[in-house]
């Protein structure tokens, strides 16, 4: 696509996705659509998170004494926040904030719960809209101000290496969950200049989007005792000493669905892996003047049988010309059509449609069609899942120097380069490329390789690009 952010805009319009002429910056309407792809999403979030957290929900006001409680996390936040200041025509006594995270909400509860190390792991999540005045340009789904998927897990651990070990599978979790979106990924511990305020280091998800710039789309941060030293979590260890918890939080928004879209879609419209997708198969009976019972009849014992395998299906009875049908279900994204009409019948045979290849497959109607239909699905959801990953290859190239950074960036590209890992050094790079440092996507690795903005000893595989 030429132009990725006006296919975007374009997209979530004509595909009815989200309506974003709202009257407040950054914030969009949810259309019935868009919501059911929401749904599905947050499905196969829940059900992973289901696995070993509890899910839970708190208050959206967080007062204003226990937000400013972490320093460096209020810093890390304070543009960013929006307050409640008053109660009708009163003036509060004190400000409350609407949460942009929730770990000053969660936190203050926690250290009320946590007594002993057999209060020990706590393990929760929640899925909230979350508010942050941005000031980048916003984009729907992509930069919002109202974040209404905002899917956060928080944990509690009594010990350092138990904590470490949260943050691997937090990082295995976010994995799952994106492979079954079919988006392919980059991992890597971010700089320390670009962590999440109040944390001992940041683990992220970034995905490569069609114009080459890359957008995060999921974090996993290892807080260490810095947020419970703040909000005194405390337990009893075992040997019977008092001791401040360790704690994990991880998390993805809206973005993973812009992510799903972005992967996916192409100049036909929306194309959505059968998991996400709110319906997985169209039956398009195509009825001229004469046989239109028989096609109907047939129509409806195939749809019947679909549904008793458990594929969500739809018929599409519209009095409007087939070729109008097809336009509409490959801009909506539906991976399957079944066209059907009274020669076919005639014939005993139907016509399959693939959304991801374009192919029209013919299939007796003796077959066992559920069962091709499933078989179908799953080639689908392999193939946009293999598509997702060679086109990110292909988009990554290693460098020995950074000297034309920009220009190879400007081209689509992410560079993966050896790096020293100082701070200092990683700060001018960015500066001279005008480019953000992802990470480091391999950390202390064998290498003779010498950085190649101040010549020291490379000691990782870094990642440099233009981000959202
Ligand atoms: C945390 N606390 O908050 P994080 N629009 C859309 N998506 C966004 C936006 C935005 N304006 N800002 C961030 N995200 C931690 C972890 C609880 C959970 C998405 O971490 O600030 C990004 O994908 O990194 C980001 O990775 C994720 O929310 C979590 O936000």
């Amino acid at each position: 696509m030429e132009n990725f952010s006006e296919w975007f805009h374009d997209i979530l319009e004509n595909a009815e996705i989200i309506d974003s002429r709202y009257p407040i910056k950054g914030m969009s309407v949810w259309l019935p659509y868009g919501f059911q792809i929401r749904k599905a999403t947050l499905k196969i979030f829940r059900d992973l998170l289901d696995r070993e957290h509890d899910e839970v929900l708190y208050p959206l006001l967080i007062p204003e004494e226990e937000l400013a409680k972490e320093g460096i996390h209020v810093k890390g936040f304070e543009d960013e926040v929006y307050w409640v200041t008053h109660g009708g025509q009163k003036e509060l006594n004190e400000k409350l904030a609407i949460r942009p995270t929730s770990e000053t909400a969660m936190y203050p509860m926690f250290s009320l719960w946590v007594r002993s190390h057999i209060d020990l792991p706590i393990k929760q999540y929640q899925v909230v809209n979350t508010f942050r005045y941005e000031t980048k340009h916003t984009r729907p789904l992509i930069r919002v101000r109202e974040i209404t998927t905002f899917a956060e897990a928080h944990t509690v651990h009594s010990s350092s290496a138990e904590a470490a070990k949260q943050v691997e599978t937090g990082i295995e979790l976010y994995k799952e969950f994106f492979d079954e979106l079919g988006i392919a990924y980059l991992i890597s511990k971010r700089p320390v200049w670009d962590k999440f305020p109040g944390a001992e280091y940041t683990m992220a998800f970034d995905t490569i989007m069609p114009d080459g710039k890359t957008l995060q789309i999921a974090t996993v941060h290892n807080l260490g005792q810095t947020f419970a030293k703040t909000f005194e979590i405390t337990f009893e260890n075992k040997e019977a000493n008092h001791e401040y918890a360790y704690q994990t939080c991880y998390g993805i928004s809206d973005r993973a669905i812009a992510a799903a879209i972005a992967t996916h879609g192409d100049e036909k419209g929306l194309q959505l892996p059968p998991e996400l997708s709110p319906k997985q198969i169209t039956i398009i009976p195509i009825i001229f003047k004469d046989g239109g019972e028989e096609v109907m009849a047939k129509c409806l014992e195939i749809k019947k049988s679909l549904e008793a395998k458990g594929i969500r299906v739809q018929m599409d009875t519209r009095d409007i010309r087939p070729g109008k049908k097809f336009f509409d279900w490959e801009l909506k994204g539906t991976p399957l059509r079944f066209e059907l009409g009274p020669r076919d019948l005639n014939n005993n045979v139907a016509i399959l449609g693939r959304r991801d290849s374009g192919e029209k497959i013919e299939t007796s109607l003796d077959e066992n069609i559920a069962e091709k239909v499933s078989d179908l699905l799953v080639e689908v959801e392999e193939n946009l899942k293999s598509t997702a990953w060679a086109k990110q290859e292909e988009k990554i190239v290693t460098l020995d120097t950074l000297e034309n950074a920009s220009g190879i960036v400007d081209e689509g590209k992410v560079i993966k380069f050896y790096w020293c890992g100082d701070e200092e050094c990683g700060r001018a790079i960015e500066e001279e490329a005008d480019l953000d440092i992802l990470g480091i996507n391999e950390e202390n690795i064998e290498t003779d390789k010498l950085c190649p903005h101040c010549g020291k000893p490379a000691k990782h595989l870094a990642l440099i690009a233009k981000t959202y």
